[in-house]
């Protein structure tokens, strides 16, 4: 590397820290996108080079956790992506299965279940250097490595990226290779899930019956303790111990079958086909493919596009219910649909293949009161339709609004409901409800969706990975007043709001004293072209663009630097 292009580099990574959203249109949005950013950096472990889901309820990295963490670093800080991505490869089996925990060995104790609880030194496929799980979450993965490529901003960031893809994509395609094969063993398109947890959706009510088809008797499982109770405001929000007696039976049952796949399939009394992540695998098949074309891969790419069509075409096929016009979960051990309206259901808009017709039933399903209501006045897409019997406002995913199934149905309204202005309404209003709620109460892991009361873990990081997403690629209004219609008595609290801003000027300061540095070197560096020049040179007027566009009352020296980096650029040019 030339120290021309190092300097450059530097330079360009320097701004990257500093330019957050230049999309933004609103300094609500601006403040409420820096907020983002310190939920994230606040929760970052340099030791696990990961990212915590929640500093007081997850101690560990999680692996759709990761995926979104890493699509909100995407916008402002490309090579803590990749670190981010790339530490929880590092627990990925052999076979490829990627873990949905990669633990961190320093907070061991503090989560249950544990690293040795699943016991995967019984598997051959088991990682030799990493403590991971032995169950997989939704594969968002592909999508998130994608936009990593796609958000780099800079020259130099764009290149690490396409170095990331360059060794992320055959652990990503043995990912999928993993899902494809020992996941889908009748060849359908579909892959089966063989515990509540790989859902993601852990609690959802649409396990209930197979939970309850299950016989636990505590002489059956080992014994166990459980921390998770004692970390959130009320134990009720948290799940069941009947719910996680199944949960250990079934952990028990794959290390009793050394996580082999066949066996487990045979012998497992929790079989289901997922509507959310079949759905997320196709879109991830897509983006996979995508990588592939980048790389110069064309047989891979067609590979990767045939499997994620076959995937869209089978979700509609077997997951959706004409009568009721809606997507729903399969059982594979009583061989039949699992008729529960949960949001999961709306994932289908994300990957599946879909007429005007499925398109607008679920758009109506949206519409419904068990959704948002025709006047729209749910603050988000609850998790559980409210008329079902197992809803609840304040019960984990029995009810509660997440923020990654808002911006996954969001996305799929938008992409789908081209020809469907009702749809495009609702994904707007989604998007912009979602920023709403978060900006009044604050970045947590659920909500209330009839208050907008927020629930589970704070300083939640996908809320803030998700947020900064919207406001990098759109910029959308952030009204100052919610305009709530409660359905209950809780009331919303105030915003934790930060003083992020005068962390921000901090860094504004230390860029522009690196910039003065390097255009002091590109004038006087003849050796390199004149090309590199004009990029530096670009990038300085951008720079002093966003500076403008960033200042805010709260330094007093803005003036200054405003003239500082017009003199700067003056000089140069
Ligand atoms: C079990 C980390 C994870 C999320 C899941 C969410 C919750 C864990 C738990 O937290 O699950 O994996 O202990 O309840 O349901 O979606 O990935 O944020």
């Amino acid at each position: 590397m030339s120290t021309l292009t190092f300097l450059t580099s530097s330079l360009l990574l320097a701004s990257a820290s500093f330019a957050l959203c230049p999309s933004a249109t609103t300094q609500q949005q601006t403040q409420l996108a820096n907020e983002a950013k310190a939920v994230l950096d606040g929760n970052w472990v340099p030791q696990m080079n990961s990212t915590l889901p929640s500093p007081n309820l997850y101690p560990h990295q999680w692996s759709w956790d990761a995926a979104f963490i890493a699509i909100g670093y995407s916008h402002y800080d490309t090579a803590r992506a990749i670190d981010e991505t790339e530490a929880l490869f590092r627990g990925q089996w052999k076979n490829g299965l990627l873990p949905h925990i990669v633990f961190n060995p320093a907070t061991d104790e503090s989560y249950f279940p544990g690293p040795t609880f699943w016991q995967i030194e019984t598997s051959a496929s088991a990682p030799d250097n990493a403590a991971t799980s032995g169950i997989i979450q939704p594969p968002v993965h592909a999508i998130s490595s994608l936009s990593i490529y796609k958000n780099a901003r800079t020259t130099a960031s764009k290149k690490i990226a396409l170095d990331h893809l360059k060794t992320i994509y055959p652990k990503l395609a043995l990912w999928h290779q993993y899902l494809y094969t020992e996941r889908d063993p009748l060849n359908e398109g579909l892959v089966f899930l063989r515990h509540m947890w790989e859902s993601g959706m852990d609690n959802s009510p649409a396990w209930d019956a197979a939970l309850e088809a299950i016989e636990v008797t505590p002489d059956m499982i080992p014994a166990y303790t459980r921390v998770d109770k004692g970390k959130v405001g009320h134990a009720k929000e948290r799940p069941t111990s009947f719910f996680y007696d199944r949960a250990v039976y079934l952990i028990k049952l794959f290390y009793d079958n050394s996580y082999d796949e066949a066996a487990i399939f045979e012998k497992s009394p929790f079989l289901v086909q997922d509507v959310l992540f079949n759905s997320i695998l196709s879109r991830a098949g897509i983006a996979l493919a995508e990588i592939a074309d980048i790389l110069g891969l064309p047989e891979d790419a067609q590979r990767n596009r045939e499997r994620s069509a076959k995937t869209a075409a089978a979700i509609t096929s077997k997951l959706y219910d004409p009568v009721e016009k809606f997507y729903f979960n399969y059982n594979m051990v009583t061989k039949s649909l699992i008729p529960k309206k949960i949001s999961g259901g709306f994932g289908a808009l994300f990957g599946a293949e879909m007429d005007d017709v499925h398109v607008n039933s679920l758009v109506q399903h949206l519409y419904s009161p068990a959704f948002l209501g025709e006047d729209l006045s749910s603050w988000t897409i609850p998790s559980v339709a409210k008329n079902d019997p197992g809803y609840t406002n304040t019960t984990y995913w029995k009810g509660p609004a997440w923020l990654n199934i808002n911006y996954i149905v969001r996305d799929g309204l938008m992409r789908k409901g081209k020809s469907n202005p009702d749809a495009l309404k609702i994904g707007e209003y989604l998007k912009d409800r979602s920023i709403e709620m978060i900006g009044k109460v604050g970045f947590y892991e659920y909500f209330n969706p009839i208050s907008g009361t927020p629930h589970g873990g704070h300083q939640f990081s996908w809320s803030a990975a998700l947020v900064i997403d919207w406001i990098c690629n759109a910029g959308t209004e952030v009204p100052s007043k919610p305009s709530s219609k409660d359905g209950e008595n809780e009331s919303l609290p105030k915003s934790a709001l930060s003083g992020v801003n005068m962390l921000y000027g901090t860094v504004l300061v230390g860029t522009i004293a690196l910039i003065a540095a390097v255009v002091n070197f590109v004038n006087t560096d003849s050796k390199e072209s004149e090309e590199e020049k004009a990029e530096i040179l670009e990038l300085l007027h951008a720079a002093e663009k966003k500076a403008r566009a960033d200042a805010t009352p709260v330094s007093g020296s803005v003036h200054l630097r405003r003239r500082t980096l017009g003199a700067i650029v003056r000089r140069s040019t």
